[in-house]
């Protein structure tokens, strides 16, 4: 039986644990009740946000499905059409949120990795006859998960969202990922966040926070989410230790997503040696690295890894995903490309 330590996990990078600082700044954090709005730290934590990414107000959520979802409710009407991408996270993981919380249906449109285009949400956009559910938000996804980390071109975003203008139509933008993207172009992250209504960003991904995402807008949007937040059964207490972490993230530990980067990249070199990278180098743009195999034998793969101590998730019964992050050192790089090689070799 493998040490618990010698294992090295890639299924996510959801999987890191706080460091000994981010847990000392944890420990140290003032607190107050956030229902009444006085969590200090929390309150900072959330214009440190919104002004990152140039919007009027914040909000810190649980989760990134949680914030998604807010978004989507805070934006519509139940009867709405909502367009997404068919392989978003908001499309595929969120549990049919959209129709269960919001009562709007969800127009998803296939797009080159994960890329959607404005000639493709024009076809879609629906008549204003009456027969019709009308579009009133479409929702992108940057940095892609599915895809396999890929950057949403900044140039493309812009002329959706000026499409999407003209058509009297609302943007929210999945940043789950944002900052990867953020690092791996040098744009600036309110450059990205600039062409939508509203942005969530995970502090507890790459970021490396044990918690939470921080949803962003106008401040009459921020209003709306706020009271499905506490509608939805998501209004917390005492959080200023969660802020602390988030704050302490945003400090320290978004130019190292970089390393990240770097380590999937040379994953993505063996796994190309070894015939089973999806797609070629250029497709590994960031900390997520998609292998794909002739056959449906993912399942088993996943085991065999897994027998050998590398943990990785199974996205389709012929596709693996592996995510590189703050707790996988170049140590751990070199076992796993060894790994990879005995396994696939
Ligand atoms: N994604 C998870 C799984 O749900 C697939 C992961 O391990 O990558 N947007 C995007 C783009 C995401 O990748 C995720 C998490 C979320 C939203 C939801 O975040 P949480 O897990 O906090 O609800």
């Amino acid at each position: 039986m493998m040490k618990l330590e010698n294992i090295i996990d890639l299924r996510s990078d959801t999987v890191t644990r706080p460091s000994a600082e981010m847990r000392r700044a944890m420990h140290a954090a003032e607190v107050g009740d956030d229902v009444y709005g006085e969590d200090r730290l929390m309150n900072e934590l959330q214009n440190r946000v919104a002004d990152m990414l140039g919007k009027e107000a914040g909000l810190f959520i649980p989760s990134g499905t949680m914030s998604n979802q807010l978004a989507i409710r805070s934006h519509t009407q139940p009867g709405d059409e909502v367009i997404c991408e068919y392989n978003s996270h908001i499309f595929n993981y969120e549990g049919g949120g959209p129709a269960l919380l919001s009562g709007v249906q969800l127009h998803p449109l296939l797009g080159e990795f994960g890329i959607l285009e404005p000639g493709q949400i024009a076809e879609t956009l629906r008549p204003t006859d009456h027969h019709y559910a009308q579009s009133h938000l479409i929702t992108l996804e940057n940095t892609h998960n599915r895809a396999g980390g890929v950057v949403y071109p900044l140039t493309m975003i812009e002329l959706i969202a000026e499409y999407a203008q003209k058509h009297q139509l609302l943007m929210h933008l999945d940043g789950a990922r944002l900052m990867n993207a953020v690092i791996a172009t040098g744009i600036d992250p309110i450059a990205y966040a600039e062409p939508f209504d509203s942005v969530s960003l995970c502090l507890s991904k790459g970021l490396g926070a044990p918690i939470g995402s921080v949803l962003v807008g106008s401040a009459d949007f921020i209003d709306r989410a706020h009271r499905f937040r506490k509608l939805f059964g998501g209004g917390m207490r005492q959080v200023g230790s969660l802020a602390a972490a988030g704050l302490y993230a945003l400090a320290n530990q978004v130019e190292r997503l970089a390393d990240d980067h770097r380590r999937a990249q040379e994953l993505a070199e063996t796994c190309l040696d070894l015939g089973c990278l999806e797609n070629d180098l250029a497709w590994t743009q960031t900390n997520i690295v998609i292998l794909t195999f002739p056959k449906s034998n993912a399942a088993e793969i996943e085991a065999q890894f897994k027998n050998e101590g590398l943990l990785v998730s199974v996205v389709s019964d012929r596709r693996i995903r592996l995510v590189t992050h703050l707790d996988f050192g170049d140590e751990q790089l070199t076992i796993a490309k060894e790994t990879l090689k005995k396994v696939l070799g």
